[in-house]
């Protein structure tokens, strides 16, 4: 059969007010972009006519700007789940223009398919290849393809050039079975493929194939600085120390690491450590740290959900497509971020805190305990399936006005049970076995920047009783202060 062929502002003006679209993609890799611009601009048309036009949106996680930014500044959204980083998309929930549900990433399909969320009755693909007996060949990333491909009416697709055919072997397509079905998903170590290359849909459900040549829309790296360098150093040493108490196998274990600076100079500290041995990553997010180590044989394999790469470390993997088609595998993001394998393989988890208590609970999503940064994403997925979870953030924020590590956190994402290790650039909380007020004096002690210590410190004697000395009165005045001054700092209890 032949396809349909037509343009971006084609394939827009086939979608209509409360339509609900799911997106291939994974961060701004692999990501649909000719038809969501199109999209943006046929909202603005309709709004101007005075004429309704909102869609659901469901991706892998973050997106680019031709999804998050262009939609939300055209309020062309009326819900979107379930990980953003955009900040016009951020500015919208945040005054709930648009309805934000933020979940694990890796529980996003199952809860499509279990009728939680409203099934997507479109899907947008950014492939690099289809063929004419519906076979797609995914790009730079998979997220929630397969689940959105298979569930959709009707399927566009953005045939985007820039990616070479031969990607086909990279990815590995598997859609676990519904309970009462669901069997072991068989994941054994971080290269083992179990699926397909390809996700296999009805050719009459394409409706549409817009070819582009379009790169990824993935943002700067900041480069590493001294503290970002420094929390890698503690990361990277206390692992060598627990190989040296055999507590972590000599042979190691794969590792799952967040996005962001942190988590590559964390990589990049790792690969230095002569201590720790070349390496498996078993992760959603594959950045340029572990094309880097993989080039210095420091990192054996990948196993992700998205190629989230710079221009050149792209550019380096698609121009050995051979070789690293036998280094990396791309999954879609329950199995990638699957409770199941995490636990199985025994991953090493480490991820970025955007506030710690002293008792070891994370905030990873709300500023201040009321504006939602990002989302949860992976890390719960890794936190409470890990071999070990440790949670790196650096000690204070905004030029020491905010301490990073607060008497309570003002959000709760990842609990005391699930969280193990603390690192900060000033050290290490190993909270293993710790009773609350134990814990409390290691975070305080190890983690906490020096110009909080005492006041916490402080803090601690202010709540005599119970099991966790918390002081309610007191618990958010490190917040409230903020709010009110600019500056933690100016606490008083
Ligand atoms: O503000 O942007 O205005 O400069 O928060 O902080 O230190 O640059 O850290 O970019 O690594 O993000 C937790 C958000 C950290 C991220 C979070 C301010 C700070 C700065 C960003 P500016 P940094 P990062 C795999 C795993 C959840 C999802 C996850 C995240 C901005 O890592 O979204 O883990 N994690 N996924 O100044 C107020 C504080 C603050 C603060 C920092 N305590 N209070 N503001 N900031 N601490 C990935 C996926 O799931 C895809």
């Amino acid at each position: 059969m032949g396809f349909n062929f037509m343009t971006a502002e084609e394939a827009a003006n086939r979608i209509k007010n409360n339509d609900i679209i799911g997106f291939s993609g994974f961060t701004a890799a692999g990501c649909p972009k000719a038809i969501t611009s199109a999209l943006a601009e046929k909202a603005n048309k309709e709004h101007a006519a005075g004429r309704p036009f909102q869609i659901g949106i469901f991706t892998g996680a973050s997106t680019g700007d031709s999804i998050d930014g262009e939609l939300a500044r055209a309020h062309a959204v009326k819900f979107r789940s379930p990980y953003q980083s955009n900040k016009d998309m951020r500015n919208e929930l945040n005054v709930h223009n648009i309805q934000y549900f933020d979940l694990h990433l890796s529980e996003l399909q199952q809860y499509i398919r279990y009728g939680f969320l409203p099934r997507p009755n479109i899907a947008i693909l950014e492939c690099c290849d289809v063929t004419e007996d519906g076979e797609l060949i995914l790009t730079s990333a998979v997220g929630i393809a397969p689940t959105v491909a298979r569930l959709a009416d009707s399927i566009f697709i953005e045939l985007n050039r820039f990616h070479p055919k031969e990607l086909r072997g990279m990815h590995d397509i598997y859609e676990p079975a519904d309970p009462p079905y669901r069997k072991e998903i068989p994941v054994y170590k971080p290269s083992d493929r179990i699926g397909v290359p390809y996700i296999k849909v009805d050719p009459k459900k394409i409706v549409g194939i817009v070819e582009t040549n379009l790169p990824n829309e993935v943002g700067k790296f900041t480069p590493t600085d001294e503290v970002t360098e420094r929390i890698g150093r503690n990361v990277a040493d206390f692992l060598s120390s627990e190989i040296k108490a055999g507590r972590i196998p000599s042979s190691f274990l794969p590792v799952q690491s967040g996005v962001g600076n942190v988590a590559n100079a964390v990589l990049g500290a790792m690969g230095l450590s002569k201590d720790i041995p070349a390496f498996e990553v078993y992760t959603e997010v594959i950045q340029d740290s572990v094309i880097q180590l993989m080039k210095e044989n420091r990192v054996k394999f990948a196993s992700g959900c998205s190629l989230t790469l710079s221009d050149s470390a792209l550019e380096e993997v698609y121009g050995n497509l051979d070789v690293y088609k036998e280094k990396i595998v791309l999954r879609p993001q329950e199995i990638s971020n699957n409770p199941e394998i995490a636990r199985r393989l025994g991953l090493i988890a480490i991820n970025t805190a955007l506030e710690a208590d002293i008792f070891g609970n994370i905030n990873s999503t709300h500023v201040l305990g009321i504006k939602m940064m990002n989302g949860i994403g992976g890390s719960g997925d890794f936190c409470r399936n890990a071999f070990l979870s440790i949670f790196t953030t650096p000690s204070t924020a905004k030029d020491g006005k905010i301490s990073s590590i607060v008497p309570m956190v003002s959000h709760l994402d990842h609990s005391e049970h699930s969280v193990k290790i603390l690192i900060t650039e000033c050290g290490v909380a190993d909270l293993r076995g710790l009773s609350p007020i134990q814990r409390a004096e290691s975070i305080i002690e190890h983690c906490v920047h020096p110009e909080y210590k005492q006041l916490l410190y402080d803090y601690l004697k202010l709540g005599v009783a119970g099991h966790t000395p918390q002081h309610l009165e007191n618990a958010f005045a490190f917040h409230n202060t903020f709010n009110k001054t600019g500056d933690m700092r100016l606490v008083e209890w």
